[in-house]
C-alpha cells in the first residue's frame, strides 16, 4: 500500500511529491544530478533531509525507486575525512542498520567523503560529484 502526501501550496514543511511507505518513511528521488552539498540543500528547503537506510527492506524500497539511475547519494558521509562514516545527524553509520558496503568500497582514501546507494550496497564518492539523490522526510 503507498500513497502520495498532499499538501497546500507553500505550505511550510509540505512534503508534496513524497512517496510514504508505511513502516518506513517519506521519500523522494531527485532525477536531477547534484553535489552532496545541494542535495542537502535542496532536501532540507522541503522540509526533509538526505535519505538514510535503516533496513534491508528500506535499500529494496531504494533499489525501485532508483532503477535505471546510478549511485544517488544517501544522508551518509566521512565530515572528519578519517573513514569514519556518519549519517548527517552525527550518528556512526554501524548503527544505522543497513552499513553494507559493494563489493571493494569504500575505496577513496584521497577525496571521496560522500556517499551513494547502489543495489549491491553503498559507496563512496567525491562530494562534488552530481548524481541523483534521495530525500526523506516525516517522523519514522
Ligand atoms: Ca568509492
Amino acid at each position: 500500500m503507498k500513497f502520495f502526501l498532499v499538501l497546500p501550496p507553500g505550505s511550510n514543511s509540505s512534503l508534496e511529491g513524497y512517496e510514504f511507505f508505511p513502516g518506513h518513511g517519506y521519500y523522494k528521488f531527485h532525477k536531477t544530478p547534484e553535489s552532496f552539498e545541494n542535495a542537502t540543500k535542496i532536501c532540507r528547503s522541503e522540509g526533509a533531509h538526505l535519505a538514510i537506510i535503516n533496513s534491508d527492506e528500506e535499500a529494496a524500497i531504494f533499489k525501485k525507486m532508483s532503477q535505471g539511475y546510478a549511485a544517488p547519494w544517501v544522508g551518509v558521509h566521512d565530515p572528519e575525512k578519517n573513514r569514519d562514516f556518519r549519517t548527517v545527524f552525527g550518528t556512526p553509520l554501524s548503527a544505522t542498520g543497513y552499513s553494507k558496503w559493494m563489493s571493494g568500497q569504500p575505496d577513496g582514501p584521497k577525496n571521496q567523503y560522500c556517499v551513494y546507494f547502489h543495489p549491491d550496497g553503498l559507496g563512496d564518492n567525491p562530494y562534488d560529484s552530481k548524481v541523483t539523490f534521495f530525500c526523506e522526510g516525516g517522523n519514522l
